[in-house]
This record gives C-alpha cells, structure tokens and sequence, in this order.
C-alpha cells in the first residue's frame, strides 16, 4: 500500500510516497516535477525504515529520583511520568511563580502545530518563556526579510533567469530547491555563488565569490554601491516603493569595491561583475542561507542582501522573489491569558521577540543566561521538546552547566541524546511518519501543506501534540485542551480557511487556498509601518539600532576571538552538513555511519604543509573555550587561512563536538545571535 506524506526527518519538509506492507513502512522515496531518473535522492530518507525502527528508538517513558546524584533512569508509564512533570509545574508556579519555568524547542518537531500547542499550554499556565531556537536558524534573518518589506520572500527559481545563492548549499541541505536551480539552469539561467567553500553549486556557477566568512554585509552593501552607482537599479520602484534612498545611497558610498574587497578575500572586479550579472539579468532572484546565519551581524547583513531585490525590482515577480501570500488560520496560541506585568527572560532583545505575530521568543541563548544568572529571575525547570542544545548551542560546556544546575529537566524526543542523559523525566516522542501534523511556516501560508501520519506509532511513544495535551490535562486545562485527535485540532485551526483535514488528504501534497498573485504590494503596500520597503527604518532607530545596514553601529568584526588572532590566526566555519545526517541525528543509524567517511576538519593544501599536516592526521582545532580532535582532509574547498569543521559530531563523541570551540558571549545586538559559524582558530597536529 501506497501513501502520500511529508518527510520531516528534516527541515526540508519534501513530499514523498511511503510503502507500507502489513502496517510497516518498507520504503519512502521523494516526490518531484522531475521524472524519476533526474530526482534528488536523499540518503535519510533511503534509511526512513531503519531510522523509524531502530533498536535505539525511546518506546516507554524514563524517570529517575534524583539525577544530581546520579541515580539511572527506569521504565515508567504515561501516567506516572506526566504527573511527575504535571507536578513539577504546580510546584514551581507555586513557589517561584510560573515565569521560572521554561519551554525550549530544537528544530525536529517543526515550527508549526507542535509549536503552537506549546505556546498555548506555557501562556495558559502563565509563563512567558517558550523559547525557540530561531537566533541561530531562519528566524533571525525572517525578522530581516520583515523589517524590510514585510514577510520573508521565496525565491521563484523555475522562471528565474538569473539565481543568486547567498550562503546556502541546497545540493545537501534541500533537495527540493537543488532540484529547481538545476532545472532552472537548464533552461539558461545564469547562477551566482557567494560562499567561502566550493559547494556542488559553487563549481557550476558562473560566478563564484569566494568570500571571507561573516563578510556578507560589506559585500552586499559593495554590490549595491555599484547598482547605484552605475544606474543598474529600478528607478520607479526606488521612487514609488522606498524609504530613505539617499540615506542608503550615501551608506553604500563607504563600501567601494575598490575599497572593501581585499579585506573580504575578494577582487574589485568580481564584486562588480557579480553585481551586474545579478542587476542585469531579469527577473533574478536571491535564495538567502544559513551561511548568513549564526554570524554577528545577522540582522544586518541580511537586511543589506533583502535590499538587493528591491532595488532591482525583482520583488513579487515571476521569476524574482515571491512575498508570501497569508492564509486566516486561528491563531490559537492563548498570549492573551499571560498575567500581565511577568516578562519574559529574552528582554535583551525586545524587537525580535515582538516582529512576528506567532514566531514568538527565539533568543536561545537566554535560557542558558537566566539558568546560570538568574537574571531577570531563577530559571529553575526546562522542557526541551525536539531539540538536543546539549551539543547544538554555542559554547556548549556553558550550555551543559546550564543544564545542570537546573532543578527539574524534562525533554521530548525519539533517542537517548546527550540532552536526554542529563533529564529527570525523558518522554518518548513519535517521529515523522507516525504522525499528522500541520507542517511548518505552510501552517499560515498559501499552500497548506499536511503531514500525514502513515504508520503506528512506534512501542510507547506518542506524538508530540498528544504529549503537550495530555500534559495539560494535568494542570487542569481541559476546556484549552479539549481536542482527542491531531485532526480535530488542526480543522479548528485552519476553520476561517474553509480548508479541513479531509480535504488535504483527498488533495495529496501542497494545496492552494487562493490563486498564486503577484506585485500584491501595488493594492496594499508592503507590511512596514511606512508602507514601503525599508531602506531607512524609523523602527530600528527607535529601537537604539542602525537604521540602514551601514554596520557603524553594529559589530564590524564580526568573527568571534578577532581580537585574539595573534594566537588563533585561522578562521575557523562551522560547516558541512552532509546529506546523511541532520545535525546530532541519525548518528547512531548504522546503514547511514557506514556510508559517511567520519568527521573531517578541510583544510587547505597551503596551511597544511605551513603546519606539517598531511592527509588523515589527527589535528587539534582550538579556540579560547575549548577544543575538538579531528582528521584532517586536504582541500581546495577552503580558502588559505580558513578551516572548514565537520558539523555535530558531539552526540556521538564529545571530542568531536564543533560546539566545544564556539562563543556564546558576543551576540547580535538585535537577534541575540552568537557566531557559532565563524571563530579564530588555531591549529595543532597531534603526534601520531
Ligand atoms: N542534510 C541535512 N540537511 C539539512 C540539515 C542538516 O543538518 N542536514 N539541517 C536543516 C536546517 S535546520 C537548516 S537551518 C538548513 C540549512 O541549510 P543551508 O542554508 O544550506 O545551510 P548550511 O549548509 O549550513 O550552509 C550553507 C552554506 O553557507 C556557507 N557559509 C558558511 N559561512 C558563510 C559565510 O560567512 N558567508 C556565506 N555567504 N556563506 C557561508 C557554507 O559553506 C554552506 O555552503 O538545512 C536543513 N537541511
Ligand atoms: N556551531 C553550530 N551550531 C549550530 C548550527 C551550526 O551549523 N553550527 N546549526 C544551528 C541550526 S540551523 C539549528 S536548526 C540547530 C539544530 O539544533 P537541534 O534542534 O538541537 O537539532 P538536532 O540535533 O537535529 O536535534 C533534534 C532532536 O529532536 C529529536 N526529534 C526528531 N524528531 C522529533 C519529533 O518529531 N519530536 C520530538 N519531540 N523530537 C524529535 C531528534 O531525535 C533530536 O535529538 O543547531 C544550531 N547550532
Ligand atoms: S531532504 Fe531528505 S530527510 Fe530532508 S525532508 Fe527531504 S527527504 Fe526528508
Ligand atoms: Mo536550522
């Protein structure tokens, strides 16, 4: 037997086509426009069923008395484990009030319904702290996207002439969009590359820029010199649709080509050519990456990158960069139930916290900083549903102290991960395929997109939604709660849409509420308080921020230890996360370890004779926090002076763990983001 889901084993989200015999999956493979020979095939997913079934799989709950002295974990039921954590949470709102407990989420439940539900049981009980992980993923460059024009764009790859990809490496990360460059280029679309690594994209580009990494926003307010400069930019639409053209004019003036282009290990006239390719050719559209994530001046540089496509006009175009069309789901999150005059712990970063109606708090990093300061108050008891910060957050041995200093720890997930390890209680959630759920940001957005429960859940285990519900049976939510099925949910919330479960699954795959439209913002303007796209915004100045990516204001040096490269004197980038893994996961697969080499630190032939490496060597890699032993691959992929890490390693071998070298001190002023991606680093070869 056939069936149509969503894969979810990562971020990606690709329609596939599971087989079933006997109630058990047998196979999964990708859907796409392209016939079958063409497709992109994914390692992960080829391992669904070894994944789905492996021996390492959570199937009961785990409890243990007293984890600070190190008692083990033992079997229990749903009931006694979620009255042990129901209890927990009546205790703590009794004596330090419910703002001491907090709801952290990693990346693998999704963005949508189990984040939602989440939401709604912390607001209902009453505390503001359910914290995402947002600063260092997608969410820190969305607020960019929004403060610009309004909403985070989507590239429109199949009729784009012209493809600029900034910071993304979609050939291991996202099959789906791979796919469309590839088919795009195809049909005669020229493609740009700004990355420090010769990714599969970067050696079919026909412009690669091999930049310094956590340069971005120098290059991009470069480009947009020239584009102005030499009258490259869309006239009507800088007249008609933007505020504070002068002021960016004047801004992009410090950043000449001739000027920036050595300190960002780039030439003037690849700048200038890259700028012209991109103005030139119409329509083109930008696909923006995590490569411009995790740096510390995300916010910024990526509002430099959003500027780029209104200034060539490519904005809501065929071709160009699509503004998301919102659907009328119920927004059911309940913030209107938090006591008022509680705060939350993220008020370093009062804009981001508040740019998105549903997103809601995404510094991750201050959860660690009131566990550990007990500023604005004591954090005493955290639940982390599908996330593993343990290994995943900067600075991990900060991070783990966290951890431990904690009261009460509960966490939500498939496998015992070195998170897991450090819990009271560890709740056995169901994985992708076991369960319907609205899928990520589709859950607001035109198309809605279900995923699909295909088979059983697996021993114990339940779904994440059903685990948050029960749970808020517990503490008397009942009335919030009264839903017995993920189905009887979802159709409440997408109820204003007209659309119901029923429907998504006669349809099978991504389903339009309404017809796709362009150039929306000629009726109703852009989302910004001015109307218009934001080359100027009033909002950030008041908020105490540049109001134009000029980077005065900000961090200029935007690599992590910068002031110790005498010592550390290589730039070390967290990278390369290969197609069989999604970060700390499925390390424990054997079909998918054996497949991958191990992890590797890329270094350059030129460093590695200067430091006597030579293929295969162990090499220390240290920095100010910590240090990781890896073997060492002589490459052309890195630029001379860089090193590119293997990433998330630590769930398996601590010594391994990327995150032991990272900083988690700096941070952008605006998202609260720490540069796990870029850090000084130095070399050390280990004797044999
Ligand atoms: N196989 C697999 N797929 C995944 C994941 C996974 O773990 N494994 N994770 C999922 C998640 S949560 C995410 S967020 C996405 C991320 O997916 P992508 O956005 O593709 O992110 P990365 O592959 O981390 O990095 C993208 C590129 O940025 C480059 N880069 C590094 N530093 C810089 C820099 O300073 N400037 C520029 N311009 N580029 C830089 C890297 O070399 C890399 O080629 O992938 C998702 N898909
Ligand atoms: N230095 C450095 N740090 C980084 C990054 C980097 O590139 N470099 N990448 C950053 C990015 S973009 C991200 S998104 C984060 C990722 O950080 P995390 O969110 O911590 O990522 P994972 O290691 O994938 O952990 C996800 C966990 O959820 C579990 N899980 C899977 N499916 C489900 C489910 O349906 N329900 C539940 N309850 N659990 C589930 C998995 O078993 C796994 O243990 O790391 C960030 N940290
Ligand atoms: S890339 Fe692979 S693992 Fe990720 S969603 Fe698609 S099929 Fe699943
Ligand atoms: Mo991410």
């Amino acid at each position: 037997m056939k069936k149509d889901t969503i894969c979810r084993l990562c971020s990606s989200c690709c329609p596939i086509e599971a087989t079933l015999e006997g109630g058990r999956l047998v196979k999964a493979e990708r859907k796409s426009f392209l016939p079958k020979k063409k497709r992109m095939r994914c390692p992960k997913l080829n391992a669904a069923v070894d994944i789905v079934y492996s021996p390492e799989r959570l199937i009961t709950p785990l409890i243990r008395e007293n984890r600070k002295s190190g008692t083990l974990f033992r079997e229990a039921s749903w009931d006694e484990a979620l009255d042990r954590v129901a209890g927990r949470f009546k205790f703590f709102k009794e004596t330090l009030g419910p703002q001491s407990v907090c709801w952290l989420r990693g990346m693998a439940a999704d963005w949508g319904g189990p984040w939602d539900y989440a939401n709604r049981l912390m607001n209902v009980y009453g505390s503001p702290n359910s914290i995402g992980n947002g600063s260092v993923c997608h969410v820190a460059r969305e607020m960019a996207h929004t403060y610009t024009y309004g909403a985070m764009t989507a590239p429109d790859f199949r009729q784009s002439r012209c493809i600029l990809v900034w910071g993304k490496n979609d050939g291991d990360t996202n099959p789906q969009a791979f796919e469309n460059i590839i088919f795009a280029k195809e049909q005669g679309a020229k493609l740009i590359v700004i990355d420090p690594i010769r990714t599969g994209l970067a050696s079919m580009a026909d412009i690669w820029l091999q930049i310094k990494p956590g340069h971005d926003g120098l290059l991009a307010m470069s480009m947009i010199h020239e584009i102005i400069s030499k009258n490259l930019f869309d006239e009507a639409f800088a007249r008609d649709w933007t505020v504070g053209f002068e002021a960016l004019k004047d801004a992009a003036g410090d950043f000449d080509a001739e000027k920036i282009a050595k300190g960002i290990w780039l030439e003037p006239e690849e700048i200038r050519d890259a700028a012209r390719l991109y103005a030139t050719t119409k329509p083109a559209c930008i696909i923006d990456g995590n490569g411009l994530d995790m740096q510390l001046n995300v916010f910024q540089q990526t509002r430099a990158v959003c500027i780029l496509r209104g200034l060539t006009g490519n904005l809501d175009k065929p071709g160009g960069d699509l503004i998301p069309q919102p659907i009328p789901v119920r927004n059911i999150q309940l913030k209107e139930r938090l006591p008022k005059g509680i705060t939350n712990i993220a008020q370093r970063y009062p804009l981001f916290n508040t740019f998105h109606e549903t997103w809601g708090i995404n510094v991750q990093s201050s959860v660690v900083d009131a566990i550990l300061n007990e500023k604005p108050y004591p954090l005493k008891m955290v639940v982390v549903q599908s996330g593993n910060p343990a290994v995943t957050m900067a600075d991990t041995h900060r991070a783990v102290s966290a951890f431990e200093k904690l009261d009460f720890m509960v966490v939500l997930d498939l496998f015992m991960t070195k998170t897991a390890q450090m819990a009271d209680v560890v709740l056995p959630a169901c994985g992708p395929f076991e369960k319907t759920q609205l899928n990520r940001a589709f859950i607001r957005n035109n198309p809605v997109i279900l995923q699909n429960q295909v088979i059983d859940c697996v021993g114990d285990s339940w779904p994440d939604w059903k685990i948050t519900f029960e749970l808020a049976r517990r503490l008397g939510m009942d009335h919030e709660f009264p839903w017995r099925s993920a189905e009887a949910v979802i159709n409440y919330q997408l109820e204003p849409t007209g659309v119901t479960v029923d429907m998504l699954r006669e349809h099978s795959g991504p389903m339009r509420v309404e017809e796709l439209a362009h150039e929306k913002y000629q009726q109703n303007g852009f989302k910004t308080p001015s109307g218009k796209m934001e080359l100027y915004s009033q909002r950030l100045k008041d908020g105490g921020y540049s109001p134009i990516p000029d980077f005065k204001g900000e961090t200029l040096n935007p690599i992590s230890y910068y002031n110790e490269k005498e010592d550390y004197p290589m730039v070390g980038i967290s990278g390369a996360r290969t197609r069989y893994f999604t970060h700390s996961q499925f390390k424990k697969i054997p079909s998918l370890l054996n497949r991958e080499k191990g992890c590797f630190v890329d270094i350059h032939p030129d460093d590695a004779s200067r430091h006597e490496i030579t293929h295969g060597s162990s090499v220390r890699v240290e920095t100010p926090r910590g240090s990781v032993l890896m073997n060492a691959r002589i490459s052309k992929v890195v630029h001379p002076g860089s090193v590119r890490l293997g990433w998330c390693w630590g769930d398996l071998n601590s010594c391994l763990n990327l995150n032991n070298l990272t900083d988690d001190d700096q941070r952008d002023p605006v998202t609260g983001t720490p540069s796990s991606r870029s850090f000084m680093c130095r070399l050390i070869k280990e004797l044999e």
